[in-house]
């Protein structure tokens, strides 16, 4: 092939990844959001539905690629179902809808000893209502994904029966899923630990399968990439979830030593690479219903920017895996010619795809770079003066 031809080629792939890249945002990413050891109120932060539907919108119409938005029951949803009518005309109004529903099992008082894996029935049940109501308000909405994340755990050994607990959350899960309909999905979430220090119920990815596959067909896995110790590798979690039908989606953020909810790529873009590049090799079956969601909370970074950011990053990674020619690099895994399956990966990792996907932008009528459109546009400097009259102490129910 001429050079001209291969650039072509790799072009097209670019596009034809973008058309159909899609990447939801999170309500709680517009919100004030601090550490453990206290909060930095932020002008520009969005402290209400209304105010997070409105950066949601503007995101989507920077980035054309984030037109759901994750909503977190507790605070984005705290009436159930009689907040759906008000939420719906938001979504009109700022063209965005809303995404996954994420029930909130960690906040409330009655959750210190669990939720969903605590050994009082009746608090069992408390999150179990929670849940069913979560799943009410998906169907109102008519969205697809409900993402479960417990911070459920104990920090001492000895103080709580690990295998116990197991039997209590299939329980729990087991009821939820039979309350949902055929357009719903389950999405269970892992973590190793934080809050808890000792033992976490679903720690990691073969609890969360486990449960996927004992709670029924509509269950599958999130990974969040915050959520596993240093070192592990992630894009095999990836290839084994996908391999067994069961990789729901993802909560993307990045990290450098634990759940440190950064930006996308600002640490080890080369990580989300690869696991793009993982999900582009299996086949497209078992990869079209994948939710990517971003995860994330700025505490120093302005919200809108970080946003932005994050999401042409998810955008420039995923058209550098398309580029990948993995037909050639099948012929070079199999004849284990090493130097150059490495460096044929590599190639494509260390392309400046930035004109291409820029070029694309302009073809489809979208700001060339969203992140200046971003600030000429001056939408920061209004909302941070218009909320800051407003908002002057507030601060989200994150925390
Ligand atoms: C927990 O660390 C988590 O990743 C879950 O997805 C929660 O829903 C989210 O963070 C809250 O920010
Ligand atoms: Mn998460
Ligand atoms: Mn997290």
């Amino acid at each position: 092939m001429t050079k001209n031809g291969a650039t072509q080629s790799k072009q097209d792939k670019i596009w034809e990844a973008l058309d159909r890249f899609r990447i939801e945002i999170p309500s709680w990413g517009f919100a004030n959001t601090g550490t453990r050891f206290g909060k930095f109120v932020q002008h520009a932060a969005a402290t209400s539905i209304e105010e997070k539907f409105a950066d949601a919108g503007e995101v989507n119409r920077l980035t054309g690629a984030s037109p759901t938005v994750a909503l977190h029951v507790l605070w984005d949803v705290p009436n159930g179902t009689a907040d759906v009518e008000k939420i719906r005309a938001l979504e009109k109004q700022h063209g965005v809808k809303s995404g996954s529903i994420n029930p909130n099992l960690f906040q409330s008082q009655e959750y210190k000893f669990g939720s969903i894996a605590n050994p009082s029935a009746e608090v069992r049940k408390v999150a179990l209502g929670h849940l069913l109501e979560s799943v009410e308000i998906g169907r109102a909405l008519g969205t697809r994904d409900l993402s479960i994340w417990v911070s459920d755990g104990s920090n001492y050994p000895g103080t709580q029966s690990i295998s116990r607990r197991i039997g209590w959350m299939e329980e729990v899960l087991g009821a939820m899923h039979a309350a949902t309909s055929e357009g719903q999905r389950l999405l269970i979430e892992y973590k190793p630990f934080e809050p808890a220090f000792y033992h976490t119920d679903i720690a990691d990815w073969g609890m969360a399968l486990h449960l996927a596959q004992k709670v029924g067909p509509r269950a599958k896995v999130l990974v969040d990439t915050g959520h596993h110790y240093p070192g592990t590798n992630i894009e095999q979690i990836v290839a084994w979830l996908l391999y067994v039908d069961a990789l729901g989606g993802f909560h993307f953020n990045d990290r450098k030593y634990a759940d440190d909810d950064l930006t996308l790529g600002s640490i080890d873009p080369y990580q989300v690479f690869r696991i793009f590049h993982e999900i582009l090799s299996a086949p497209a079956a078992a990869t079209e219903g994948i939710a990517y969601m971003i995860d994330q909370s700025h505490n120093l970074k302005g919200k809108m920017e970080a946003m932005v950011q994050s999401v042409v990053t998810a955008q420039e990674l995923f058209a550098r895996a398309a580029m990948i020619d993995r037909e050639a690099l099948t012929v070079l895994q199999d004849e284990c010619r090493l130097i150059e399956a490495e460096e044929l990966f590599r190639d494509s990792f260390w392309t400046d795809v930035r004109p291409m996907v820029r070029a694309w932008r302009e073809a489809r009528g979208l700001p060339a770079d969203p992140l200046q459109q971003l600030r000429d546009s001056g939408y920061v400097d209004r909302i941070a003066r218009e909320r800051a009259q407003r908002n002057r102490s507030a601060v989200s129910s994150y925390a």
